[in-house]
């Protein structure tokens, strides 16, 4: 069934783009991943050697997609299979068991990018008990952002029904969903959300301020302006008017699945490209990253219109079979004092581990790039652990990687 929807999913991306390759699929699939076809650069193996080992090994997972913590001093982590299961589990590698945390298979509608997309917990979680979802559902197909509760912030099992929706949108097609969502530290929630699908934006979403696709969001998940949530009052269109969407914080995205913050607050997002880029941005408040003016730093579907368009920090193209950037984090774990302060990235096609090296300015300078890991496998998303140790999901296996040094 999986295949088949990757085949499906497959046909009609190659009737409305004119996908000319097969290579990713042959590959599989991830919900944030899309068709083949990179410069990297002055890209440079690092002097020692990075591996990457399973972090615990007597465990597997279905399809995982988030690896995060609740900030709670429990020394739990938990993992988001895509189908709509969230697994918790004692942070310890000998760890033989993960029960289910919360179970919400019912209502997720599953398979190629569609799922239980994103998890973030409530920064006051130990408080509130308050955990916030991204996912898909159909009949129509949405996207769904939900708050659940945990009855004490111990609790091992989270009841469904105590789902709030804080808002939904629309998804006219079943690819590019977006996916992350997590809290800045500002306090306010940031949901990534992708153009909407098909191939090539045929709507313009990422460029429209009046759709939820193709951006970054930010609300406020303690206010209720607007029912079940509110809008920072510093949001770029929040005064606009003219039907622009409150809720949008930046633009001109493509299918950010996977966005971070650093250490110094700044907001990292992996950019999932058409047929020939890949890219990193550091998003900013208001910004607009291009998509479908730009795909990285090439004019894609131009209209002659020249808006302020914020390029990338980094691209890599199609040609050395990358093909679906995972965006992952800065890293700041105490495990791998080499990798300290880098961004860590992955491609979910090749298996292909980078680290990116940017400044600390808000754009981030001129960034150098290292390869670390040449096959890690299909890594679908970064996590961190309360002690910001950095974690990998290797989707189609169904592991939880982490990074040693020697
Ligand atoms: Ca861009």
């Amino acid at each position: 069934m999986f295949y088949k929807t990757i085949t499906t999913l497959f046909l009609s991306l190659a009737a409305t783009a004119g996908v000319s390759s097969l290579i990713a699929f042959a590959c599989g699939s991830r919900p944030g991943a899309d068709a083949p076809t990179a410069t990297p650069g002055t890209t440079v193996p690092i002097a020692e050697t990075i591996k990457a080992e399973n972090a615990f090994p007597k465990l597997s997972f279905s399809q995982p997609v988030e690896f995060t913590h609740a900030g709670d001093g429990s020394n739990r982590v938990f993992v988001v299979e895509q189908t709509g299961v969230i697994r918790v589990f004692d942070n310890n590698a000998q760890t033989a068991s993960a029960g289910t945390y919360l179970d919400i298979k019912k209502q997720v509608a599953s398979g190629g990018e569609m799922g239980l997309l994103g998890l973030a917990f409530h920064p006051k979680f130990e408080q509130n008990g308050y955990l916030f979802v991204n996912y898909t559902k159909d009949n129509p197909r949405e996207t769904v952002i939900s708050r659940f509760k945990a009855t004490s912030a111990g609790t091992s099992t989270i009841d469904p029904a105590t789902e709030t929706v804080l808002f939904k949108f629309r998804q006219p097609y079943s690819n590019h969903n977006g996916g992350k969502i997590l809290f800045g530290p500002d306090g306010f929630l940031y949901i990534a959300t992708g153009d909407g699908g098909s191939g090539g934006d045929p709507r313009n979403n990422g460029q429209n301020s009046d759709s939820y696709l193709g951006k970054v969001l930010r609300v406020d998940v303690d206010a209720s302006d607007k029912g079940n949530y509110g809008i920072p009052k510093d949001n770029p269109f929040v005064s606009a008017g003219s039907g622009k969407l409150p809720e949008i914080y930046a633009y001109g995205l493509r299918n950010p699945w996977r966005i971070s913050f650093d250490e110094q607050g700044r907001l990292w997002a992996g950019d999932v490209g058409q047929n020939k880029i890949e890219e990193i941005d550091i998003i900013q408040k208001g910004g607009n990253y291009g998509w479908r003016l730009r795909e990285g730093r090439s004019n894609f579907n131009s209209d002659g219109s020249k808006p302020d368009m914020i390029d990338p920090i980094w691209q890599y193209t199609h040609d050395n079979g990358d093909v679906s950037i995972t965006g992952g984090a800065v890293y700041r774990g105490p495990a791998n004092a080499s990798l300290k302060g880098k961004y860590i990235y992955a491609d979910y096609a090749s298996g292909r581990v980078w680290a990116l090296t940017a400044d600390n300015t808000p754009t981030g300078g001129k960034a150098t790039n290292q390869l670390l890991i040449s096959r890690a496998g299909s890594i679908s998303a970064f996590g961190e652990d309360a002690k910001n140790e950095l974690y990998l999901c290797n989707h189609s296996e169904g592991k939880i990687l982490r990074l040693s040094s020697n």
